[in-house]
Formats: structure tokens, C-alpha cells, sequence
């Protein structure tokens, strides 16, 4: 079994789309759980291209090549990419202005609607703006920003606050991706910043416990 997560880490950081499918429909068939093969697959494969990167060996078609296959084995993983009916409460994801960075929350989108919310997705380098605008005409209860670039906490700062100028101080903001989960959440002015895609479900669920819990 750990064979194969090493093989799928290699063919991930390899960027060989088809093996990693081939691989991971064998892994599924073994009963490898598909949150194991994000921790253990996708999150170490990209810790394998960030060690490339730090070492200044970045090489952009590897990258995206990786990038592509991540996609496809998230997509596989997690097929349950459309609305469903009577979701639990609608969630608004975004990688803010400045960042393309999204396989991450590309992964927090599938793993939402497969936990039975409807998702709306402001897509990568969104405005701050087009993220309010998307929770005020979904009612949304929850924002989600993902980043993995340094520059944009400063605009992370900025969505409390707007939200709060827009009458939606209720909607709760969430944190997470490699630039900011080193942060607290004071320190991002959000509610709470989550390690990963999993902490972002779990809280959203727990909140809306907690709201019908109050009602
Ligand atoms: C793949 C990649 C790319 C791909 C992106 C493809 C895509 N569609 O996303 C491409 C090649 C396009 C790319 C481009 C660039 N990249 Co790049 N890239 C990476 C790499 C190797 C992996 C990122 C990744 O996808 N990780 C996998 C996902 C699944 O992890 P994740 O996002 O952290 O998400 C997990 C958790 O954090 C959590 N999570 C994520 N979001 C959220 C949100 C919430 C609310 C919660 C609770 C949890 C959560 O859930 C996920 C699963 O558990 C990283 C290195 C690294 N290890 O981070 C560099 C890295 C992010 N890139 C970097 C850089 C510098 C760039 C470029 C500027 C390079 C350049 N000179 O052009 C450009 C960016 C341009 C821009 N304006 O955005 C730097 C950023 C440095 C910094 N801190 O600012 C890094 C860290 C590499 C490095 N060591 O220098 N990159």
C-alpha cells in the first residue's frame, strides 16, 4: 500500500497525469481513503516541488505539468463537482487578487460539496470586492480565502472589514493555504485559519451545528 503512495508522489511530482490516475483508481480499489491521498500523496508531492523551488531549480512547465495532474487526481478523487439539492448552507472559496495559486482551493470546493454545501467559487485573482458581492447574493454563511503568496495578506486584512461595511459581519471568514497558515488568526483580522482543506469543512460544519444547536 505505501508502495504505491510513494509511486503516486513521484508520478505527481513527475507531472504523468495518466499513471497518477492509474495508480490512484488502484489505490481506491485497495481502500486507500481519499483524504490519506491528499495528506499523503498530493501535499507531499508538492512539498517535493517547493524543495525544488527553494533550491532555485524552478521550472515552470514541471510545475504546471504537477499542477495538472494534481487536478485530475483531485478531480477523480472527489467527482462530486456539481450543485446537489437542499445543501446545507452556501460557502463562498476564493484565492484573492494577485494570487493563482488554486489546487488548494480547488480541493476545498470538492471536499464542500461533497460534504453537501453549495459552493460558490470566485475563481483565482478575484477582487475583495467580487468576494463581497458573491456573499451578499448567495447568503452565504462562510468565506474561505486560500493563498499561497505572501503579498496578498494585506488584502486578506481587508475582508472583515468590508463584509462588516455591507451589514454581513455575521459571515464568518477562514484562512488557509501555504501563505497563511503560518499566521494566527488575529494576525489576519479573520476568524479562523485552518492547515488544511479538511479544517475548513470541519469548522463550517461545526458552525452550523452550532447555529441550529441556537435556534
Ligand atoms: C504548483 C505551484 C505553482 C503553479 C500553480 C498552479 C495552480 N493552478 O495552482 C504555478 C506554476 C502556476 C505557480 C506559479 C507561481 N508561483 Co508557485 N508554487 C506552486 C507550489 C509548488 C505548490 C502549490 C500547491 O498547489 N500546493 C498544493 C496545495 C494542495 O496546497 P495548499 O494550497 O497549501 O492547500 C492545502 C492547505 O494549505 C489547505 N488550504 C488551502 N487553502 C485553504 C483555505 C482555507 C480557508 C483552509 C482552512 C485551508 C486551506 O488545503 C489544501 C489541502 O489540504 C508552491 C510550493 C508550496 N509547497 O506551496 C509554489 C509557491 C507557492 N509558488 C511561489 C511563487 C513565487 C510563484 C510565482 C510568483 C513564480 C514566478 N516567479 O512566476 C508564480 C505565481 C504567480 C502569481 N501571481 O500567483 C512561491 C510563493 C512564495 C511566497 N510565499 O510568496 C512558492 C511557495 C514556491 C517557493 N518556495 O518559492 N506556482
Amino acid at each position: 500500500m505505501e508502495c504505491n503512495l510513494d509511486l503516486l508522489v513521484a508520478s505527481l511530482v513527475g507531472g504523468e497525469r495518466d499513471r497518477c490516475l492509474v495508480l490512484v483508481r488502484e489505490m481506491i480499489a485497495q481502500g486507500h481513503q481519499p483524504a490519506e491521498i491528499v495528506t499523503d500523496g498530493i501535499e507531499v508531492a508538492m512539498a517535493t516541488l517547493d524543495r525544488k523551488c527553494t533550491a532555485e531549480q524552478f521550472n515552470l512547465l514541471e510545475i504546471m505539468l504537477a499542477g495538472r495532474a494534481v487536478m485530475a487526481v483531485t478531480q477523480l478523487l472527489f467527482p462530486g463537482g456539481i450543485d446537489r439539492p437542499n445543501p446545507r448552507a452556501s460557502i463562498v472559496v476564493a484565492v484573492l487578487e494577485g494570487d493563482i495559486h488554486d489546487i488548494g482551493k480547488s480541493i476545498i470546493k470538492i471536499l464542500l460539496v461533497g460534504a453537501h454545501f453549495k459552493v460558490i467559487d470566485c475563481g483565482k485573482d478575484a477582487p475583495v470586492a467580487a468576494v463581497i458581492k458573491a456573499v451578499a447574493e448567495s447568503g452565504a454563511v462562510a468565506v474561505c480565502v486560500s493563498s499561497l503568496i505572501s503579498s496578498v495578506i494585506p488584502l486578506v486584512r481587508e475582508v472583515k472589514p468590508k463584509l462588516r461595511a455591507a451589514g454581513l459581519s455575521h459571515v464568518k471568514v477562514l484562512a488557509g493555504g501555504a501563505a497563511l497558515k503560518q499566521c494566527s488568526a488575529g494576525t489576519l483580522g479573520v476568524d479562523f485559519v485552518g492547515q488544511t482543506a479538511f479544517d475548513a469543512v470541519n469548522y463550517v460544519g461545526a458552525l452550523l451545528d452550532g447555529i441550529h444547536a441556537a435556534h
